[in-house]
């Protein structure tokens, strides 16, 4: 069968367990199995929710008028398993929501011994059925074939009885399709460079999707971004960096701060340069600090498709006399040639460590932020130079609902004049920006957006520290 893409929300209302990124992927990847496994051939959306034994308790008194602390509970969205899908419907098939109280699986997976991972995978698989229209409690039949299913379903996942003895039981091959934490490979990678070298589009062009925002326009990026490639059992975690340059402001002071303060935190540097650029002081700069931290770095030589093939010689030599370089990758991040060489290049780098982040996850920057770097990306390409670089972008509401994200954002820029021309006559300007804006974010949330966007003025922000930690950038300790 195809593999169908299902929509999975979490929600976490608790804080007596922790819940970690993990264990939501954990929770996400075998509810889709267990979708699977029911043969379900059309994209379906459920919603899931950590809570604690008070709060389900109280949802059982709501619900079930029934005074106790269950370990999960279902609400189907179609009765009995009549579940009616719309062909033609581009959206997909809300079968309903799933509760399950992490403290009262935390104590189950104690008695029984197991890990809570499996708890949590069994309650999953469990309430999907239960979504599916199977009762247990109605049917001796309903009740053998959910307790097969829940095993047949961890199993093929490798969440066996006991994980930790890494049971050969009914599981053996299967079990390949959940890496083992010994054998999990992590590197962390930085991303340098003067502006405007194409940091930003080579990450994007590794991750496969657009996590950092670009443009013509050099100082684009203003704070570290993480973007994460898992591949089988190695997580590659780079950090892309505002480009280094001399700062003119306190903005700028911060942003250069950003990207030297990620160069030690990193096990290798990728320094990002141009083909047939001279050598800058902030290329200098960046070359002394590798040295001082004794970091490894690649230097990758990017824009090959846009230069002269006898300039690339001529730098490589330059560089190459100033730092000893692991390796010297020329490449395009635009059209991506090469890329796949400094992919094999980075792979002496990993070593044994168990992942930072779930294996689905490509970014570790928040659904605001992603929403406020898209719209200021969006002024970025259409106002003049010197606008959009005194503008900051926040968002103040954000609201998901099941079909529909509602977008409250406000432009702050450093001007009475710069407000109007970013409004442009009749409001034309912002309701470019706007429309650009919403249409790359329901791109990336994969849902329609509702985008209200508020112009305000906040003169010389980017000379206070005090208006630019409002605004969202924060000094690290
Ligand atoms: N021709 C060509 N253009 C590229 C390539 N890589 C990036 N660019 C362009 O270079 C410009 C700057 O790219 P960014 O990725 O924003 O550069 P950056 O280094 O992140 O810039 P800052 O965030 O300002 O430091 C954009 O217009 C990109 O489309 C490439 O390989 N070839
Ligand atoms: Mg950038």
């Amino acid at each position: 069968m195809e593999k169908i893409k299902h929509t999975i929300y979490t929600q976490n209302k608790q804080n007596k367990i922790e819940l970690t990124n993990a264990m939501r992927a954990l929770a996400k990847k075998v509810i889709c199995a267990a979708l699977d496994d029911g043969e379900i051939d059309f994209p379906v959306e459920i919603s899931l929710t950590f809570v604690d034994n008070e709060q389900i308790r109280e949802l059982n008194r709501q619900y079930r008028n029934k005074d106790s602390a269950t370990d999960v509970l279902s609400f189907p969205m179609f009765e009995g398993g009549e579940i009616e899908y719309d062909d033609e419907s581009s959206e997909p098939c809300a079968l309903g929501d799933i509760v399950i109280s992490l403290e009262r699986a935390a104590l189950q997976a104690e008695e029984y011994g197991h890990s809570l991972e499996r708890e949590v995978g069994f309650l999953c698989v469990h309430s999907v059925l239960h979504l599916l229209g199977y009762d247990h409690e109605t049917s001796k039949e309903d009740e053998e074939y959910m307790n097969d299913t829940c095993e047949d379903v961890l199993a093929s996942l490798g969440l066996t009885r006991e994980p930790a003895n890494g049971s050969e039981e009914g599981s053996d091959n299967k079990k390949a399709e959940i890496i083992d934490v010994r054998d999990m490979k992590t590197v962390f990678i930085s991303i340098v460079g003067r502006p405007n070298v194409g940091k930003s589009t080579l990450l994007n062009t590794i991750i496969g999707e657009k996590v950092a925002a670009v443009s013509k326009k050099p100082q684009t990026t203003r704070d570290k971004i993480t973007g994460i490639h898992t591949v089988g059992n190695e997580q590659y975690v780079f950090v892309d960096t505002p480009g280094l340059h001399k700062p003119k402001n306190k903005l700028g002071e911060y942003m250069v701060n950003a990207a030297k303060t990620a160069i030690p935190d990193t096990d290798v540097v990728i320094l990002v340069v141009e083909s047939g650029e001279r050598i800058t002081n902030a290329d200098r700069d960046i070359i002394e600090n590798l040295k001082a931290y004794n970091l490894p770095a690649l230097l990758v030589i990017n824009k090959v498709d846009a230069a002269r093939k006898d300039r690339l010689l001529i730098t490589i030599d330059q560089y190459s006399k100033l730092f000893d370089f692991a390796s010297i990758i020329p490449l395009s991040a635009l059209t991506g040639e090469g890329v796949d060489i400094l992919m094999d290049e980075l792979k002496p780098f990993l070593h044994s460590e168990r992942w930072y982040f779930p294996e689905d996850m490509i970014t570790d920057q928040s659904e605001r932020t992603i929403a406020s770097e898209i719209i200021r990306e969006k002024m970025l390409k259409l106002l003049d130079e010197e606008i959009p670089h005194g503008v900051a972008v926040t968002v103040e509401d954000y609201v998901e609902k099941p079909k529909i994200v509602e977008i409250r954002a406000e432009i702050y820029c450093e001007k009475e004049a710069h407000k109007k021309i970013i409004i442009g006559k009749n409001g034309e300007t912002l309701k470019k920006i706007s429309t650009f804006a919403r249409e790359d974010i329901e791109k990336a949330v994969g849902k329609q957006v509702y985008l209200n966007v508020w112009v305000k003025v906040k003169e010389n922000w980017r000379d206070s520290e005090l208006n630019m930690a409002r605004l969202g950038f924060k000094k690290e300790d």
